[in-house]
């Protein structure tokens, strides 16, 4: 297939089998999303996480409060559906596996999270995708504060996916027994999202 970013294709010589097919690799981090970026004033007060569905009881998270988490760091190739790949990219946030320890015990029903993001943005992952040691509630990218157009103050970094389940502004996250259809995937976009097999659309 002819691609249009074929000159800013730079696979490193040797990481070839890196980069899953139908995907070119780039330099740069081309923002995608639907809707505008939100702006936060004063992200004390303007912005909370909140946490409800299958757990023991909802709680809410302050920034100052997730702030105070436990961090890492985990480095990552990020592959976005339009084709785009990016390899090593260096995020630091909170293991997902490691808020799930700071939460209300989940109930035995929680198997699946659906992201809720500002303006009604939501992604939908399998638990147990999340509770991989490289999925993340990513605040700093490559030693910096994420940027506004990147996801500040926090976005979710879900591995082995197509990077459109990296919700970006993420507010909320709900633990559910079923699973139930994100933003994107009720357009038609492929439910797992492996960039290795293409799942780019569903069937
Ligand atoms: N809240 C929100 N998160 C989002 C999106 C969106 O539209 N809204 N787009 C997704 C898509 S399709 C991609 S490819 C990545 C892009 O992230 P980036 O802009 O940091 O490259 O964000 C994902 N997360
Ligand atoms: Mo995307």
């Amino acid at each position: 297939m002819f691609n249009l970013n074929k000159q800013h294709d730079h696979t490193p010589a040797g990481e070839e089998d890196r980069v899953p097919p139908g995907q070119y690799v780039t330099d740069k981090f081309p923002v995608m999303h639907y809707g505008h970026v939100p702006i936060y004033r004063d992200v004390q007060h303007d912005w909370d996480l909140r946490v409800w569905g299958e757990l023991e009881a909802p709680v809410s998270f302050s920034f100052a409060k997730f702030r105070a988490l436990p961090t890492c760091e985990v480095v990552t190739d990020i592959h976005c559906v339009t084709r785009w790949s990016k390899l090593d990219t260096r995020w630091e946030g909170v293991r997902f596996s490691t808020f799930v320890q700071a939460l209300p015990p989940l109930k035995p029903t929680a198997r699946f999270v659906l992201a809720h993001c500002e303006q009604n943005y939501t992604t939908n992952v399998p638990l147990e995708v999340l509770m991989q040691p490289n999925a993340l509630l990513a605040y700093r990218y490559e030693g910096e504060e994420l940027t506004p157009e990147h996801g500040f103050p926090l976005r979710l970094l879900t591995p082995g996916t197509y990077f459109w389940k990296s919700a970006k502004w993420l507010r909320g996250i709900e633990f559910l027994s079923e699973d139930t259809s994100g933003f994107w995937e009720r357009y038609g976009y492929h439910n797992n999202a492996d960039p290795w097999k293409e799942e780019r659309y569903a069937e």
